[in-house]
């Protein structure tokens, strides 16, 4: 004799459904085979911006943070140097803003030019407030 078993789905699948596609619920009790399509809001968020900083110390020479602001944030002489003289007065200034990769990218090669040239040159990043 042979047995044949048969399988049927008794439950929708449970997969996530993406943001801004309609949800798919079973139907409400005496609703048969029929199914509610339930729309979800698009709730899809900016990604997280970062500000690149220099903060000021008494020894890197303005000259040099002149030329790293041209270098690394693609300022001109005269924008770099009125970057330059907001650190110095103020305590720190935003050089550029960019995604987290990068801007983590640009503090690494800002600190590794200020070392190589033995200069205290201090870069951080900072996420910016949405
Ligand atoms: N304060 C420094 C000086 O007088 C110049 C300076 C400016 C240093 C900006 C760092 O991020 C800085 N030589």
């Amino acid at each position: 004799m042979i047995v044949r078993m048969v399988f049927m789905a008794t439950k929708l699948p449970q997969v996530p459904t993406p943001p801004g596609l309609p949800t798919v619920r079973p139907a409400p009790p005496g609703g048969g085979d029929a199914v509610v399509l339930e729309r979800r809001p698009e709730k899809v968020l900016p990604p997280q911006m970062y500000q690149v900083v220099l903060l000021n110390d008494d020894y890197t020479p303005m000259e040099f943070v002149v030329v790293v602001i041209q270098e690394f944030f693609n300022k001109d002489r005269e924008t770099a140097t009125q970057i330059m003289l907001k650190i110095h007065l103020d305590g720190k200034g935003v050089c550029g803003v960019f995604s987290k990769d990068v801007a983590n990218t640009k503090v690494d090669q800002v600190t590794e030019a200020a070392r190589k040239n033995g200069h205290p040159l201090q870069c951080v990043c900072e996420p910016i407030e949405l």
